[in-house]
């Protein structure tokens, strides 16, 4: 079933108008919830994080953070899927095809849940990336439709046997092409700072909380190209590949080319977050 505007209904239902912005432009936002044991983790930061973009792009959202939530729920359970993601997004609407804002667009509201494990063999064995062109806009804290440059990039690191592609903007290494990214260095972790640059993942502030608790200290740094040299251990973040190791970086093994015990450490705690079955 798919929620659409405030229904639920079979996919086959749905009809898309190709006037739909989200379709012309890519004119609209989306988050990704991960559900674990039936519970939508960290769903509170996926809304506000939502509410955030909604904003940046001068969108109203249809529907306030509440009754969102509430359809969300309904989403949930009449689906027997207890593990999985809820892909959401927001257009700005059906209009004529015109770059300005149409004037009586209504915003629509997609939702939908599908099954997902955890990707247990990546988070066992960690994962290969390549280094790409960070080629996206000046505004990757929104979370929009947009995907065109981290599609070319996903694709790249595809093309050449990797799972992720990490983005170099100005000898920087900003994030992955669908996460963020962690390096180890002297026992200390660096990431990027949270500005423009980047996506403020949801998974990556899991991340550096559990570094709190564990007293991890954080360098909040771009590492450059050049530095990779010297780093003893890597990971990414996200929604759905949780918290997991790089152990090789365009051909090159990071460390002793397996996963790090800072890594290690910060899944085990990741590990212990996730709900348990609730017993019905
Ligand atoms: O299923 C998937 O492949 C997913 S679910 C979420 C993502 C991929 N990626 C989100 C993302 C991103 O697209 C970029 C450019 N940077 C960081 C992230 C991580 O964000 P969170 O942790 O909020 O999912």
């Amino acid at each position: 079933m798919i929620l659409f505007g405030d229904r639920l209904m079979e996919k086959t239902q749905v009809k898309i108008d190709i006037e739909d912005r989200a379709y012309q432009f890519g004119d609209g936002i989306y988050e990704v919830i991960r559900v674990y044991n039936g519970q939508p983790f960290y769903l509170n930061e996926h809304l506000t994080r939502l509410e955030k973009s909604a904003k940046a792009i001068r969108l109203p959202l249809p529907y306030s953070i509440n009754k969102m939530e509430s359809l969300l729920q309904q989403l949930l359970e009449q689906s027997s899927i207890t593990d999985g993601k809820i892909y959401l997004q927001i257009s700005r609407g059906i209009s004529p095809r015109n770059h300005a804002f149409p004037l009586n667009a209504k915003p629509i509201l997609v939702a939908y849940l599908d099954a997902i494990d955890r990707p247990v063999t990546k988070l066992e064995h960690g994962i290969s990336a390549i280094t790409t062109a960070d080629l996206r806009w000046l505004r990757c804290d929104i979370k929009s439709l947009n995907l065109l440059p981290a599609v070319l990039a996903k694709q790249e690191a595809v093309d050449q046997g990797c799972e992720e592609a990490l983005l170099v903007r100005d000898e920087k290494i900003t994030e992955g092409s669908s996460s963020n990214v962690f390096f180890v260095q002297q026992g200390k972790l660096i990431t990027h700072p949270s500005n423009h640059l980047i996506l403020h993942g949801i998974t990556r502030h899991i991340a550096i909380e559990l570094a709190h608790q564990l007293k991890i200290p954080i360098v909040y740094q771009a590492l450059s190209q050049q530095q990779l040299e010297q780093i003893d251990e890597c990971f990414i973040t996200s929604t759905t590949v949780e918290i997991c190791p790089v152990v090789q970086i365009d051909g090159k093994s990071v460390g002793n080319g397996k996963p790090g015990p800072i890594t290690r450490r910060l899944q085990q705690a990741f590990a212990e977050i996730i709900p348990a079955p609730t017993n019905v």
